[in-house]
């Protein structure tokens, strides 16, 4: 069974039983004229995790481990937006339209996946309403009905969308990877601190690893 370096301690990982889970790498939060952009970020320090996540997603295709890819964003009416996430001040605009089309919303340009890890057939893609991969979504049931034990995690932004996945999957009995250059944080202290806190007391929600370490595990 494939091992991969990791923090605390290795972990196996066998290709049948694992996942990888991409998270959110849309164009809303990974370029300029999106969400991201919208809340006063600087989008290039998210672009830098998309070329990492490539070479996994080859290598994850080419071992035959199953891919899932997660959005987040609502229905066009915003029916599904909860009242907090639009009227709190900062994040008023979303469903307002943008260089990309209307901002987090279904069926929109910045709301598609970047064209470098875009989803291929038998890759199915969760359409989230919230943070949390888990929440108001299918994930469960589509890693069900394959026998997904653990989850290999890439994207953005770590302190949200991965952080609230990883901990709903912790929760869930999944063993949980984070690969450190394949997610992303607007604030390099969040990025730094969140990693720490996935591995902090021997694993409190799971493992931090890299994405060559996962390139030379399924090899
Ligand atoms: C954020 C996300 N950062 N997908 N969403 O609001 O991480």
């Amino acid at each position: 069974m494939p091992k991969i370096t990791a923090v605390p301690f290795p972990l196996d990982i066998e290709v049948g039983s694992t996942a990888l889970v991409i998270i959110d790498m849309q164009q809303d939060f990974v370029l300029p004229g999106g969400f991201g952009e919208a809340l006063g970020n600087d989008t290039s320090l998210l672009l830098a995790a998309v070329e990492p996540t490539a070479r996994v997603l080859t290598a994850a295709r080419n071992a035959g481990m199953f891919v899932v890819h997660t959005r987040e964003g609502h229905r066009p009416d915003l029916s599904d937006c909860p009242p907090a996430k639009l009227t709190r001040v900062g994040q008023t605009f979303i469903g307002e339209k943008g260089p990309m089309g209307r901002i987090l919303v279904r069926g929109e340009k910045g709301h598609e996946i970047v064209p470098r890890l875009a989803p291929i057939a038998g890759e199915p893609v969760i359409d989230k309403p919230g943070k949390g991969a888990f929440h108001a979504t299918d994930l469960g049931q589509v890693l069900a009905t394959r026998g997904i034990k653990t989850l290999v995690v890439c994207g953005v932004t770590l302190e949200v969308a991965v952080h609230s996945t990883v901990r709903e999957a912790n929760d869930r009995g999944y063993e949980c990877v984070v690969l450190r250059d394949c997610v992303a944080s607007y604030f390099p202290e969040f990025y730094r601190v969140g990693l720490d806190m996935i591995t902090a007391q021997g694993a409190l929600f799971g493992w931090v690893s890299d994405s060559e370490s996962f390139v030379d595990a399924v090899d």
